[in-house]
Order: C-alpha cells, then structure tokens, then sequence
C-alpha cells in the first residue's frame, strides 16, 4: 500500500449478512489504464442484496457494493485516452475492451477481457484500491458505486452525455437496461407478439417498457406483491396476474389464457421454481424464455426436455446483451430525447448515510428503486 490515497466515505459490507458500514476508506489513485470515478448517484439493484445474503458463489468481504452507478471522471491513469477528467460516466459490470475474442465474436456482449479478476473483486492487475486501515477492502463487480469515489478499468465506462441527470439514468448502468435490453436484444419481440413477465421489480418493470417498444399485443406482468401493478398496468401491461389466485400452476393458467403460450417470456425474480414457469407458459413449436433472474449456489433449473423437443427455446441475459462502451451512450440519448422514462422506477431517495434502509424496503416490497445521492 505504498500508492497515493484520498479519503472517500463508503458503505461497507463487512460480511455476509450483516448491514453495511459507513467508513472513511482510503482509495489508491488509479494505476496505469485506470480511471478515478466521483459517484454523484446509485440505485441499488437485487442482485446487490444477492450477494450481500451470501447467496453468490463469488461473493467475497469486506467488500463495497453498488454497480448502478453515474459519476463524473476526477482523475486518470497512465494512458487513458477515451476518458477525461470531467466526463460524465456510467460504470460497466460488463466492459468492453473490443478486441478479445467475445467482442470480436459479435455475438454476445459478455467481454471477458478482465472477468476473472473481477470475480474476484479485484482490479486486472490483481490488487485492490481500497483499504481501511491498511487492511485491502474488495471491489464489487467491477464497479464498487457505493463509495463517493471509486477506481475501474478504462474499459469498464460509458461515456455518457453530460446533459443527462446521473440521478435518473443511473438506473441505466443495471436494472433499466436489462430488462428493455433482455426484450429487444436477447429475444427480440416482434410487433404483435406475446408476451409474460415474472417479477415486477425495477428488471421486469423495465422488461414491460422494452414489450410496449416493441409493439407486443399482450403483456402478462406476474407478481405475488399485487402493489406493483399499478405501475406495471401505468408502463403497459395489458393483464396483470398473482399466482397465489390460483390453484394450479401458473403455466397452466398462462397457456389457457392465451391460446396455447406466450411468444416469449422473462423471469426477472431469481427463482428457479419460476423459470420452469415461465418456460413452460411458452407456446410449442417457438415459444422463448429468457433467464434474467440470478439464482443462489447450488440451484439449478429443471424441466422435461420434452419442453424443448417440442419446441421451446431457453435462453439468458447479463446486462440487456448491451454492450457498454458502444451502445449505452445512444441508450441515454434516447432517453434524453423522451423515448423512455426513468423517474416512475425511482420511489426512493437517500444519503449514502441510510442505504440499509434501501435494503430494507426492497426486501418489504415496498420499493422499485431506491437512488443513493452523494
Ligand atoms: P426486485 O426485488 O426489485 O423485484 C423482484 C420482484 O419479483 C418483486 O416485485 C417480487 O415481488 C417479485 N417476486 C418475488 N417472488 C415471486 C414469485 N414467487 N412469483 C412472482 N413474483 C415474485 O428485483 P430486481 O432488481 O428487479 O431484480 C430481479 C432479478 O434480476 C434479481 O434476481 C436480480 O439479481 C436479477 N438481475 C439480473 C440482471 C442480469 O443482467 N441478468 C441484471 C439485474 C438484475
Ligand atoms: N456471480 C454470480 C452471477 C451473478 C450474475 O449472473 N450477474 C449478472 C449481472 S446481475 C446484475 O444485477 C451477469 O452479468 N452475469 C454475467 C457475468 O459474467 O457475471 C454467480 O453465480 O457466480
Ligand atoms: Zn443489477
Ligand atoms: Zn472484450
């Protein structure tokens, strides 16, 4: 730990299960190809209390959350040119480096270029830029955004337009862009078609946006909290649907209610239960299911193959199948240009002070977004 510091207040998770801990911690300037990020706003995403339970396989402590992040560039490292200091950024859990085999393939936006690394929270050159104390403090996801100043690798920014508020298109560094992304770039719905969506939190309710952009006839929204679906039917879902209303599996009810299947359907929950649902509520002989969700260790998805033999088709999506660096800035200009909007996800505000009560009210139900503001 003999690199520069500045002081940086942060929430810490100690360790898994317990309430995270505000801290002065000292951020190391960035290294070589590196980029030092003032945080001006995160959401906090499910997958945050995912891994904060203790539920994810690569869930290393004491480590600093949040990757839903805005912020503006306050330093940069030895050669980094696509960023300066003052840009507005949005940090990328999936980066875009553009030249390893998966951004070459143009088939998929999961760049690998530094992902072991950063699976194991830390930076590619494996140190971490954090520390309480002099004891090393993990990064998260890449991103780390629950720390007013963080430290990613250049390639893990989307430069964005400065015109646009980073409290609102935050929400665009995870949640928004998964779920309109998982509709228009994963499955690729078509005007007309069908559509169902498990889970009414901030990922399905953006996966409703991304059907009504795409022209879908009919959008099943599904959720078990019946308070969700004002905002579900207010962003365009034609039916909205708890399961607890019925006695026989929801599948069935979903294939009755629509001639045989829906054309594609999305679980944004985390329950493997629910994928087999939501694959199963798919037509035969073209129905898709995208996997959105994130399950725990040790859970695995079941079903009869007869499911695909007849055929359904069961997919996934990290991050929308966006790719960062090239595509979110546009993302935001449509945004800017009133193609979507952001604030009805944001039903909370906060210091960084409170952030576990963000955890608190996703966990009541009570919340779609809560937006920490630095
Ligand atoms: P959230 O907690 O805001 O929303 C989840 C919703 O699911 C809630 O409305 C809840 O009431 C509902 N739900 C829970 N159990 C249910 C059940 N049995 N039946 C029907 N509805 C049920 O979460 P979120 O932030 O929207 O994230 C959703 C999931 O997507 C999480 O697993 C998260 O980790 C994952 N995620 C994945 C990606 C990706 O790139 N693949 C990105 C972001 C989030
Ligand atoms: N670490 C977990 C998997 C977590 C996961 O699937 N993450 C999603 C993004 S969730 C954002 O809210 C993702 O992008 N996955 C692709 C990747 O490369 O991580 C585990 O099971 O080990
Ligand atoms: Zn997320
Ligand atoms: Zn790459």
């Amino acid at each position: 730990m003999t690199d520069k510091f500045i002081k940086s207040k942060a929430a810490v998770a100690w360790g898994a299960g317990q309430p995270l801990v505000m801290e002065e911690v000292d951020v190391m300037l960035p290294r070589k190809g590196e980029v030092l990020v003032k945080i001006i706003a995160s959401g906090v995403c499910h997958t945050d209390a995912f891994t904060l339970s203790g539920d994810d396989p690569e869930g290393v402590f004491p480590a600093i959350l949040g990757h839903e992040g805005g912020g503006i560039v306050e330093m940069v490292g030895e050669g980094v040119t696509s960023v300066a200091v003052g840009d507005h950024v949005i940090p990328l859990y999936t980066p875009e480096c553009g030249e390893c085999k998966f951004c070459l393939s143009g088939k998929t936006n999961l760049c690998q270029k530094i992902r072991e690394t950063q699976g194991q929270g830390l930076m590619p050159d494996g140190t971490t830029r954090f520390y309480k104390d002099g004891e090393p403090i993990f990064h998260y996801m890449g991103c780390s955004t629950f720390s007013e100043y963080t430290v990613l690798p250049e390639i893990s920014l989307a430069k964005v337009n400065p015109d646009a508020p980073l409290e609102e298109v935050c929400l665009l560094g995870c949640g928004v862009t998964t779920g309109m992304g998982a509709v228009m770039n994963t499955a690729k719905v078509e005007a007309g078609a069908t559509v169902a969506i498990f889970g009414m939190g901030g990922i399905g309710l953006s996966a409703v946006i991304g059907s009504v952009m795409a022209g879908a006839s009919r959008i099943i929204a599904i959720d078990i909290n019946e308070s969700k679906f004002d905002l579900a039917t207010k962003l365009g879902a034609t039916d909205c649907i708890n399961p607890k209303h019925y006695e026989r599996p929801i599948q069935e009810v979903i294939v009755e209610l629509t001639d045989g299947g829906v054309d594609y359907s999305f679980e944004c929950i985390g329950n493997v239960d629910i994928m087999r649902s939501a694959l199963e509520c798919c037509h035969k002989g073209w129905g898709e299911s995208v996997i959105i969700g994130v399950a725990g260790a040790g859970q695995e998805i079941s079903t009869r193959p007869f499911q695909l033999v007849t055929g359904r088709v069961w997919k996934g999506s990290a991050f929308g199948g966006v790719k960062g660096r090239s595509e979110l800035p546009e993302i935001v200009e449509r945004y800017l240009d009133g193609e979507f909007k952001l604030d009805d996800f944001i039903t909370h505000t906060m210091p960084l002070e409170e952030i576990n009560h963000a955890f608190a009210l996703m966990h009541e139900g009570k919340s779609i977004r809560s937006v920490i503001h630095f």
